[in-house]
């Protein structure tokens, strides 16, 4: 499909003169009008600007205000105060919990919970190596040098290690991101050979005819779990783990591993002509068996991958960019949606084949904006869309292709990213404890007058599209649908004591996740606006005052009551994620470039590359 921008460029260029005219004309018009914020346009102006114009643009959105209130070195202490806080919560795990997985923060225990193989550690080393804690890596890397992945050690909290496989999905983002994350960072060899042992050691779960890996391995004999289905986050998100030991390793096997993930779900984006990919696989078959769409739970790092593994490999491989933008496409048009009250932008799921959203907002979903905002700064949006070729889509991939050929890709992303950040950041703003809830269902009923004068409730919900469409085609006043200055609901109800919260949260806990945290720190890092790090660092306090216990920090069971009761689960992630962004955020050195390392769904950087000619030639790479 992708061959097909040449041709596109070959059209626009056989164009007749007058039309580059007129187009020119009108982008200066219109970005004129934009930079003088006249507010809206004479009749048929639009009309005009969608015949010449290939984008129908809008403005770049910037939410809040764009001045700092906070000096360079207020933002270095920040980040100071994040290293301890990660100090803090390393040094319980080794004092409590040496050994084990993770540290059980209230009752002061270890627990193995993923393989017995001291996770915590491992998801921590790049970490340390950010925050400049020599001492801390160099002691874990003898730890790291002798751990023994061929014995998986009894577990005394989840069944996984229970069922005598290491879960694929788990290692590959924890242990083996981790490992080759360090390696790229520190150079240190003994790195990247147990991350080789690893990867070879888990190769078994690529043993179905589609190569779709399977559930887990067994460590000790090199069998694999039998099971022929499997969710989209676990079986389409190690390409980049494994393209990079391929890389770093010169290892064919690990090559051609990855190399048949990536024509199988090639091939399955052909077949299925077009949009997001569903959330349950068959793994021999490659194809998916449900045709329910998710951004949360199930699926979420499937879709993350797609961009990632274009920009990992220096933007060679443009399959997985157009199944990205295809994605994108999808989300867009059909899984964003608009609260009636304060208009929040939320991106939901659908089940079935009905398409019928689920109108729940998940807290693992907030990762999304933060990867459109990553799209939008370093891909050519438009240039990507425009090298799609449309009659290889179904009808509904093009309805989608066609509703957003409309739009200036690059600003709708960025749009959508800005809105739904603001909601991700929002959910926990409105809490008494400042921090966000797991699940939230959101209100989607919108009261309207109809046709014969009678109040009427839409309960479907708006879709975001339709509600840009209606702002487009009315003449754009007032912000774009979703953006625009958002108030807590507490700024709210003293205003109008009556004023109505936009969601009824479903699961109350905040478990240290790292999303919205992810979208905050990109979406710092993408438009520069420091209203993000301002938001952070809210976020930051409130995890202070109430997850933190005197040996680490701990999920909380209620995020609706401050003090907020705790629950006794300290995650790695939490030392990988949370807390790296966190720290990134508030540097004012750009430590982890955005053209120069691509984080894995465990923010785990990877660094760019290049294949070379001789990789090329040796892995039968096309040139
Ligand atoms: C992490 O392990 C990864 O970010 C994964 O992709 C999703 N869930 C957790 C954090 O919430």
């Amino acid at each position: 499909m992708l061959t097909h921008l040449h041709a596109c460029l070959q059209y626009r260029r056989s164009r007749p003169v007058r039309y580059v005219v007129a187009a020119f004309t009108a982008i200066f018009v219109v970005s004129t009008l934009y930079y003088l914020e006249i507010p809206h346009h004479p009749e048929g102006f639009q009309d005009e600007l969608r015949e010449h114009l290939p984008h129908w643009p809008l403005p770049i959105p910037i939410s809040g205000g764009s001045e700092s209130k906070t000096s360079p070195p207020v933002w270095e202490e920040r980040a100071a105060q994040v290293k301890q806080a990660f100090l803090h919560a390393y040094r319980g795990y080794l004092q409590h919990a040496n050994g084990y997985d993770e540290l059980r923060p209230l009752s002061l225990a270890g627990v193995n919970n993923f393989n017995g193989w001291n996770v915590t550690m491992y998801d921590s080393l790049d970490t340390m190596l950010l925050m400049d804690l020599w001492d801390e890596f160099a002691e874990a890397l003898p730890v790291v040098k002798e751990g023994n992945f061929r014995q998986l050690r009894a577990s005394n909290g989840n069944g996984w290690n229970k069922s005598g496989y290491v879960p694929f999905f788990e290692t590959v983002i924890r242990y083996l991101g981790g490992l080759l994350a360090a390696y790229a960072m520190s150079g240190e060899q003994v790195l990247l050979d147990r991350a080789h042992e690893l990867a070879t050691i888990l190769e078994p779960a690529f043993g179905s005819s589609a190569g779709m890996p399977r559930f887990g391995v067994n460590p000790a004999t090199g069998a694999s779990s039998q099971g022929v289905s499997g969710v989209l986050a676990e079986v389409a998100s190690c390409q980049l783990e494994w393209t990079y030991v391929a890389h770093a390793t010169g290892n064919k096997t690990h090559f051609d591993r990855v190399d048949k993930l990536l024509h199988t779900l090639a091939n399955a984006m052909e077949q299925r002509k077009g949009g997001m990919f569903p959330t349950h696989w068959h793994l021999n078959g490659g194809k998916a068996t449900s045709e329910s769409r998710s951004m949360g739970a199930a699926a979420d790092s499937g879709h993350e991958y797609l961009l990632k593994q274009y920009l990992l490999t220096g933007k060679q491989d443009v399959e997985s960019l157009e199944m990205y933008i295809l994605t994108a496409n999808e989300a867009l048009t059909r899984l964003l949606y608009l609260t009636p009250n304060r208009e929040l932008l939320y991106v939901t799921d659908t089940a079935g084949g009905s398409f019928t959203a689920s109108h729940n907002f998940e807290h693992l979903a907030c990762f999304f904006p933060g990867l459109l905002a990553l799209g939008a700064h370093t891909v050519d949006l438009n240039a990507a869309l425009a090298a799609i070729d449309p009659s290889k889509l179904s009808a509904e991939a093009r309805r989608q292709y066609e509703v957003l050929s409309k739009y200036d890709l690059h600003a709708l992303h960025m749009a959508a990213a800005e809105g739904l950040t603001t909601s991700c950041w929002l959910m926990y703003a409105d809490q008494p404890s400042g921090l966000g809830p797991e699940t939230v269902q959101m209100r989607h009923d919108w009261k309207f007058v109809g046709e014969d004068g009678k109040p009427k409730v839409n309960s479907k919900g708006k879709l975001w599209i339709d509600a840009v469409e209606e702002w487009n085609e009315g003449g754009r006043r007032g912000p774009l649908p979703g953006l625009g200055e958002k108030k807590t609901i507490t700024q709210l109800r003293k205003e109008d004591g009556t004023a109505q919260a936009d969601y009824s949260v479903r699961r109350p806990d905040y478990f240290l996740r790292p999303e919205t945290l992810e979208s905050i720190y990109l979406m710092w890092r993408t438009t520069g606006n420091p209203v993000w790090r301002e938001r952070g660092w809210q976020i930051f306090q409130a995890i202070e005052r109430e997850a933190k216990t005197p040996s680490g920090y701990a999920s909380v069971k209620q995020i609706n009551k401050s003090p907020a009761p705790q629950s006794d689960e300290q995650p790695s992630y939490f030392l990988a994620e949370t807390l790296k962004y966190l720290y990134l955020l508030f540097k004012n050195e750009d430590l982890v470039p955005l053209d120069k390392w691509v984080f894995n769904t465990e923010a785990h950087p990877l660094p760019v590359f290049n294949w070379s000619s001789w990789e090329k030639h040796k892995f039968g790479i096309p040139s």
